[in-house]
């Protein structure tokens, strides 16, 4: 009998390991650690249907390049008509192949529809009156995920007052909090935590540290959030003398080690250098790999989640990983969430990592789109990974189907849990 028929895999096992492995992590449970989902009683905060995948704002960046339509001229339009716009360009004049059309035709197949018959307004029926908590279920169905984590912020007008209602997270959608506009505009800032009754003032007294430090531990205690998290410029460096600089070192980073969770810091974004895009606009930019290892090294009892936007800081951040437990790389990375750079940012943070880290997070804004965001991510990082474990095999050693569950099972989420808990 074949080795490998009693789940032991060894040198002579190639086809079968690559097989099962593409199996195991095509049906291992994944949590979703970072997505712009919200869970139902956000209301139309959370997006879903065909309009909203056709719109999305990687697919406008991409339609503004080959629409003979203006910027004001599209923006004046009803979604649904931008979404026309985006079909007709997008998907008709021309064949689908970038990634973001590519995502949503698989969406879209996986729920069933057929997208051989190009016919949008087939699909838009399909949405219509569709229950959302059984349409959640399914899609989570489809795309193996058993949780996601929600971006909530706190200064958001539409997602604020729904907490204050008293909105618990539920065992699907958890939250994590957001906190750019604490670091990225203290006056603005400061003045609405003012009017929200904490005693704040501009020039950071001590009251005014305590009083932010305060206003965290509320919404930390409100959303139950697994950690914070900012988005931050290429720019950004550590340690600054600045408003930003005082308050992650005097506030974001003391609360954060009191309540044991990471803080999340997603660099290289270069926002708006098109604002006629809105959404789209944002670009990318290498950022300073040493002030990540700096903070790193200066907090060693903070954990920090990363994520760089640039393709060019993927070696130096696997770099630093390897130098401190207290950081977890996480995720491709909006323009990296691409076949060809998961590809080679994967294997390299295995070859570098091995199994200590989280590959992806989808970054979904579309409720369907962690179906083709999982899809597509599983598969290659189920064939990194089987490429992996056969080079392993090469040595003589031998691997079980047990094993490669375990290990499957904390790149799709055990070691994200692990790290936050
Ligand atoms: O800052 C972020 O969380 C980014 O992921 C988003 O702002 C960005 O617009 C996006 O959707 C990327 O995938
Ligand atoms: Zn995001």
């Amino acid at each position: 009998m074949n080795e490998h028929l009693s789940g032991v895999f060894g040198a002579q096992d190639t086809l079968a390991l690559e097989s099962v492995v593409a199996r195991i992590v095509a049906e291992t449970p994944a949590t979703d650690v970072h997505t712009h989902l919200f869970a139902p009683p956000f209301g139309e905060l959370l997006l879903y249907g065909v309009d909203e995948l056709l719109t999305y704002h990687y697919l406008v960046a991409e339609v503004m390049r080959v629409a003979s339509v203006g910027y004001d001229a599209f923006w004046a339009m009803d979604k649904q008509a931008q979404a026309d716009l985006i079909w007709k360009e997008l998907f008709i004049e021309r064949a689908p192949i970038s990634e973001a059309c590519r995502g949503v035709l698989a969406s879209l197949k996986s729920l069933g529809l057929d997208v051989s018959s190009r016919n949008l307004a087939s699909f838009r029926e399909y949405f219509n009156d569709i229950g959302i908590e059984s349409h959640i279920e399914n899609v989570f169905r489809l795309a193996r995920i058993e949780s996601v984590v929600m971006t909530n912020d706190p200064f958001d007008d539409a997602e604020r007052p729904i907490w204050l209602d008293g909105y618990k997270s539920s065992t699907f959608f958890h939250a994590a909090l957001r906190i750019d506009p604490l670091l990225l505009n203290w006056p603005s800032t400061c003045s609405r935590l003012k009017g929200w009754g904490y005693e704040t003032d501009a020039l950071l007294s001590k009251t005014t540290v305590e009083e932010v430090r305060r206003f965290l531990d509320d919404w930390l205690y409100r959303t139950k959030a697994l950690y914070m998290a900012a988005s931050l410029s290429p720019d950004f460096t550590y340690p600054q003398e600045s408003a930003s600089g005082t308050l992650l070192e005097q506030c974001v980073l003391p609360v954060a080690r009191e309540c044991g969770i990471p803080f999340a810091m997603m660099i290289g974004v270069e926002r708006q250098i098109n604002p006629a895009l809105r959404l789209a606009g944002d670009s990318v930019c290498k950022a300073d790999i040493r002030s990540v290892e700096r903070l790193c090294a200066r907090y060693p009892e903070n954990k920090f989640m990363v994520t760089m936007l640039a393709r060019e800081n993927q070696h130096e951040l696997c770099v630093a990983a390897r130098k401190f437990r207290n950081m977890m790389p996480f995720g491709c990375w909006w323009f990296l969430n691409t076949p060809g750079f998961i590809d080679e940012i994967t294997r390299m943070r295995l070859e570098l990592l091995g199994l200590s880290m989280t590959p992806q997070h989808s970054d979904s804004r579309v409720l369907e789109q962690v179906i083709y965001k999982w899809e597509h991510s599983r598969a290659i990082i189920g064939r990194v990974l089987a490429e992996k474990y056969v080079d392993l095999a090469t040595t003589g050693w031998t691997i079980t189907e047990a094993e490669i569950r375990r290990d499957v099972q904390r790149l799709l989420g055990g070691n994200f849990w692990e790290f936050v808990k």
